[in-house]
Parts: structure tokens; C-alpha cells; sequence
């Protein structure tokens, strides 16, 4: 039976484990990386580990989502993230240099390796054939030390394309219909893996797109094959020489198959406020818009800057519209300078940003109230722009570009004939922006630079044996990490704070979370369906620990989420009969009892509230178990270490 191409390079790297679909596997992980909003408490945890020197071949710490700086918090993490990497062997993409996905696509991706970092949208990597996962800032911190990275041996979903897009049908259409068709929890547990005549249409950077958007269906990941259009960007990027083709076996057998072809797609949107409420652009035409957003790591590549620079060239962005545009890299950036496109964006009125994450996470360009947004970026969750009452869809740059001039959501086909958009066969080419590492001989030298804002990683305990606790809250489906632990300026600032961004915790949902669950002391949250969807903050799990939450009951997670819960060292429990999620409510004391030995052995734990018993199910891994009971993956990894 042949492979599929995510399992060949799994069994390549793999160093623990067989391959037998729900069993947990062990991978080897080649590169990592880390951003900046994620990166200090990665690095801190790396620290703790007390390895010297990172065991990867590659390792960069980007900085990109924290570039507002409205307090020293900000550079003060910058110049600790910096300091580290000189010190043990990690290049540092200095603020400026553009967004992490982007730049690592550009510079240091390569076909059939394996990438793990500290964020959701690692997956962005797939596009060039790796398998590229995200996770929080700790699993990466084992990675960069060699640990392995673990994860659920996955189904392969395949996702066969055929035919050619149209005129002004874009990449972010092409998974703007997977997330349709799949939902926000449809990839959870799986790859989702791309094939047929159709890949051949897509360069790089639009299967880029894909990939990383493929982390808004809960996938593992999502990978392209490596074949004739990687070679040609690679050669654009003077990185030939780590060109290998790889594809799927001609009779490689997938769980699942969805035919998409390309000729038959539209322009669409993702509505308010899910990336899988999806609608055609034609449906929604002629609403009013306030603002439109081009960039972020989905949309900001030359190809989708040049296409934008063409939609607006010679005309005036609409007089109600805001537009803002941040280039994904600095060599994107700088190419656009030098063939004209910028000054065909300035001059239609579009406000240009630094290179960097921006809006995307709320650093800024925030909507006005109830304003209507149009973002080529990859989450729409309720909040995350920074205006509660906003609402935004998730758009291609051609739709955002066509809507920006008119003022009104505005299918781009009504733009006419679209040219052949050509890409230069060599890019700007000038890493100047990304520090070396100290040579191993001077390392020791090199001093860690910590800024006051930076705390220590939260206090953990080993699992204790029986919970007498309240519910301290009560969700209900999709909550995503965006709702546990928000972003944005105000927020994002203090990621190195735990005790500080705690007081955040939840406030989404209700704003006396933080100060309820810390006077517990104690407690459990309730929640329902693809509890933690989104981002692969730790914090999300962090400030849960601090505030006291010991386990999360929910009917179902996922992944990174649950990953994260697990090495916070906080129990993630489901509903073994969804139905009891009813049964609990805020307020209501939940008893846990023999803990330790069920989490050590297996088997139902049994919530008790007064006379009513709710089975609950831990469906984790022996390895999962093991860090349960020591009270996290930090003191696991340090038990371990000690052996
Ligand atoms: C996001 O897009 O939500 C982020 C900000 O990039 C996160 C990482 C973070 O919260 O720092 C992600 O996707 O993992
Ligand atoms: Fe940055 Fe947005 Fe991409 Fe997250 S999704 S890495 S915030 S650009």
C-alpha cells in the first residue's frame, strides 16, 4: 500500500510509536520558531531546561506581533528574545523583517523537513512540502532542546484540486470552500493534504495561503507536494540547492476525499464571526463597508501585494473607506518599492503598515463601532479586532482591493479582464535583518537581557488526588482562545506577565472571571463543543493555572488547546455523555475523587455534584498521563532530565 506524502515524512522523522491511526507518535523536529508574543515565555521555559545550545538544524525567534510598543513591555521582550537566541544558537529576525510565516517561507523552509512554533499558523510551511505543525510555546521549547514532538498519529484528509481558477478568484477562495465544506472543527485530528492536476496551478505562496489557513479547520496541518513550481520559488529565493521533489504515492490510500475544482469557485467571504460561515461575495454585494485590512501571514506575499497595486492603481480608495496594507516581509516590501506598486497603493490613499502581524491580532486599525471590516486575514473571531460590536469578513486582497474603491462589498469580477500577474524569477534577496547566533565559543558571554515586565513561569504543584471545587464558569461551543485569554494592544503587552495578562482571562466573556476564580482559589471550567480553537497561545492555559482553574470540562477540544492544558498541568476533561454538560452550572461545587490513580491507570473520572455522578473521559496519552501526575510537561521534562 503506498504512503501519502505527510506520512512519508512523518515515518522519516519518526522516533517513537508506530503507525497506527490514534496512537500517539513521536516526531523529530528539524526547525523551529518562535514570535515574539509567544517567544518570551518559550524562551523562558527553554531556559529552565538548562540546554545550552538549541539541537535543531534551524531555529529563528521572529519578532512580529508585539511591533506596537506603546510601553517598554514590548521592546523590552524584544531585546530578551534577541539576547537569547545570540546566546544558544537561535537566529533572530529583527522587528522589521516582516511576519514569522512569511519570512520562513521565504528564507529558511525546506521540502520534505519538519517545523514546530509557537503559533497557530505554523502550518504556512506546507505550502512548501514540510510538515509544519503548531504548538504552544513550551512543546517548542522541548524542540529546540531535541526533545521530540508528540502528537496524535493523524487521518489524512485529501483534498484532490482540478482545473484552474478564474479571473479573480484567488488561493484564499480555494480554502475559504475547504473551511466551508469542513467547518472550524472539521480537520481536527487530521492532515489535510493537497493533490491532483490542479497543485500545479498554485505557486508557493498561494499554497501558502491554504496551509495556513488550513489551521482554521482544527488540522494538524496541511501540506503541498514538492515538484516543479517549489524549485521555481526556491530558485527566486537563491535556495535551489534544498529543492527535493516530493509528492504521494500514486496508490497512497487518505481517510477521506474532497474534490474541489478550481474553475467552478467564486469569490467568497468568511461572515461574522467564524471563519466557516461562508457566503459568495455576489450574495453580500453592495453592503456598506467602514474599513479594509490587506495582509497578515495569509495575504501579504508580492504576488497578493502586485495584484492589490494593480486593482488600485490610478484610482482613490472610496471616501468612507479606511484602507491599510502591511507588506508580509521586508522583502516583499522592498520589491514593491522598486517595481512601482507602493506608489500605486500611497497614492489611492491606502495607509501602508510596518511588516508586521498589526490588525491581524489587534495592534491597531481597529474597526469603528459596529463597522463593518473587510480582512484578507485568517480569524474573525467576536473581539479579536478590538471593537466588540465590529463585524468582519474574511476576504481575498482582490475582493478587500475591489471593495475598498467602491465602498461596498464588491465582487472583483466585476473588475474585467485580469492580466497574467508575472512574479520576477529572482527576488530581493538580503537577510541584513537576521542576527546570527554567538559562535558556540563566546556564548557564554552573552548576557540575557530582562526587562522588569518579565515574570517567572506560574507556580505548578504534582496532581493531587481529589478536588471538592466550584464551577467558576460556564461556556458554551466554539470558545476560542481569543475568548480565554484576548489579545490586542491593551492585552498583548503583557504575555510575559502572567499574574498581569491573567486579570484578562475570559473578560471576553465575563468581566468578573478573573477576580471570581482567583478568590476560589480552586476551581473547574465548564464548555461545550472545539473548546480553545484558534491560537496556539500558551497563555490560554497559563493564566488559567494562575488564576487556579484545575481542570476544564467540555464535551469536546481542540488540539493545540488541549495540548497546552495538558502541559499547564490542568486536567482536560469531555462529557462522556455530551448531554450532562446540562447538568452543571455555574456555582456548583464538582467533586473529583482518586485522581491519581485513574489519570495514572485509565478509566472514567467520576464528577460528582451532590447525589448526581457525570462519567468524564481523559483521552490522553500514556506520555500525557505521565505529565499530568508530575503537575505539567516543565516538571516532567526536569524529572526527566534528572533520570
Ligand atoms: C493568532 O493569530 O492568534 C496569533 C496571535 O498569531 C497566535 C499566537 C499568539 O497568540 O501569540 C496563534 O495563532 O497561535
Ligand atoms: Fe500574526 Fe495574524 Fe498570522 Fe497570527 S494570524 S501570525 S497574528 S498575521
Amino acid at each position: 500500500m503506498g504512503l501519502t506524502l505527510a506520512e512519508k515524512i512523518l515515518k522519516e522523522h519518526l522516533v517513537e510509536g508506530s503507525f497506527k491511526k490514534g496512537e500517539q507518535i513521536a516526531i523529530k523536529m528539524d526547525q523551529t520558531l518562535t514570535q515574539d508574543a509567544t517567544g518570551t515565555m518559550a524562551y523562558i521555559e527553554y531556559v529552565a531546561m538548562g540546554v545550552p545550545r538549541v539541537r535543531t538544524e534551524k531555529s529563528v525567534a521572529y519578532i512580529d506581533h508585539n511591533t506596537l510598543q506603546s510601553g517598554f513591555e514590548n521592546a523590552d521582550d524584544h531585546r530578551f528574545i534577541g539576547s537569547v537566541a545570540k546566546k544558544h544558537g537561535i537566529s533572530f529576525s529583527r522587528p522589521g523583517n516582516g511576519i514569522c510565516h512569511q519570512v520562513h517561507l521565504e528564507r529558511f523552509g525546506v521540502p520534505g523537513k519538519t517545523l514546530i512554533g509557537s503559533d497557530s499558523h505554523t502550518p504556512t510551511g506546507g505550502g512548501l512540502g514540510m510538515i509544519a505543525i503548531g504548538a504552544g510555546g513550551l512543546d517548542v521549547a522541548v524542540a529546540m532542546g531535541g526533545g521530540a514532538y508528540y502528537i496524535t498519529y493523524p487521518n489524512i484528509i485529501n483534498v484532490e484540486l482540478r482545473g484552474k481558477l478564474s479571473a479573480w478568484v484567488s488561493a484564499k477562495d480555494v480554502i475559504l470552500e475547504v473551511i466551508r465544506r469542513l467547518s472550524v472543527k472539521g480537520g481536527v485530528g487530521s492532515v489535510i493534504e493537497y493533490t491532483g492536476e490542479g497543485v500545479k496551478t498554485l505557486s508557493v505562496p498561494e499554497r501558502a495561503t491554504i496551509t495556513n489557513m488550513g489551521a482554521e479547520l482544527g488540522a494538524t496541518t496541511s501540506i503541498f507536494p514538492s515538484d516543479e513550481r517549489t524549485l521555481e520559488f526556491l530558485k527566486a529565493q537563491g535556495r535551489e540547492e534544498v529543492y527535493t521533489p516530493l509528492s504521494a504515492d500514486p496508490d497512497a490510500v487518505y481517510d477521506k476525499t474532497l474534490v474541489i475544482d478550481l474553475g467552478e469557485l467564486e469569490p467568497l467571504a468568511a461572515c461574522p464571526h467564524s471563519p466557516d460561515n461562508v457566503k459568495p461575495v455576489r450574495e453580500l454585494a453592495g453592503m456598506k463597508i467602514d474599513q479594509c485590512c490587506i495582509g497578515s501571514c495569509t495575504n501579504s506575499s508580492l504576488l497578493d501585494m502586485i495584484k492589490v497595486a494593480y486593482i488600485l492603481g490610478g484610482k482613490t480608495v472610496h471616501p468612507d473607506v479606511s484602507l491599510a496594507i502591511a507588506p508580509g516581509s521586508k522583502q516583499v516590501l522592498s520589491m514593491i518599492s522598486q517595481n512601482g506598486a507602493l506608489a500605486k497603493m500611497i497614492d489611492a490613499g491606502a495607509r501602508i503598515l510596518e511588516s508586521a502581524c498589526g490588525p491581524c491580532i489587534g495592534m491597531g486599525q481597529s474597526p469603528n463601532s459596529k463597522g463593518i471590516s473587510l480582512r484578507t486575514f485568517n480569524r474573525n473571531f467576536e473581539g479579536r479586532s478590538g471593537t466588540r460590536d465590529a463585524g468582519v469578513y474574511l476576504v481575498s486582497p482582490e475582493t478587500a482591493a475591489a471593495s475598498a474603491l467602491t465602498g461596498v462589498m464588491t465582487d472583483p469580477r466585476t473588475l474585467g479582464d485580469m492580466p497574467q500577474f508575472e512574479l520576477p524569477e529572482k527576488f530581493l534577496i538580503n537577510d541584513n535583518m537576521i542576527t546570527l547566533p554567538a559562535d558556540e565559543k563566546d556564548m557564554d558571554s552573552v548576557e540575557i537581557l530582562r526587562g522588569p515586565n518579565i515574570a517567572g513561569y506560574p507556580k505548578t504543584e504534582p496532581l493531587c488526588d481529589s478536588l471538592s471545587v466550584p464551577c467558576s464558569l460556564k461556556v458554551g461551543d466554539n470558545i476560542t482562545t481569543d475568548h480565554i485569554m484576548p489579545a490586542g494592544a491593551k492585552i498583548l503587552p503583557l504575555r510575559s506577565n502572567i499574574p498581569e495578562i491573567s486579570k484578562f482571562c475570559f473578560t471576553v466573556c465575563d468581566e468578573t472571571f478573573p477576580a471570581r476564580a482567583k478568590e476560589l482559589g480552586a476551581s473547574v471550567i465548564v464548555g461545550g463543543e472545539n473548546y480553545g480553537q484558534g491560537s496556539s497561545r500558551e497563555h490560554a492555559a497559563l493564566a488559567p493555572l494562575y488564576l487556579g482553574v484545575k481542570a476544564v470540562v467540555v464535551k469536546s477540544f481542540a488540539r493545540i488547546h488541549k495540548a497546552n492544558l495538558i502541559n499547564a498541568g490542568i486536567l482536560p476533561l469531555t462529557f462522556k455523555n455530551p448531554d450532562d454538560y446540562e447538568k452543571i452550572s455555574q456555582g456548583d461545587t464538582v467533586e473529583l475523587s482518586s485522581l491519581r490513580e485513574t489519570v495514572k491507570n485509565g478509566g472514567d473520572i467520576i464528577a460528582k455534584l451532590g447525589e448526581t455522578e457525570i462519567p468524564l473521559c481523559l483521552d490522553i496519552s500514556e506520555r500525557d498521563r505521565e505529565i499530568l501526575l508530575a503537575g505539567g510537561l516543565l516538571d516532567y521534562t526536569r524529572e526527566t532530565l534528572g533520570k
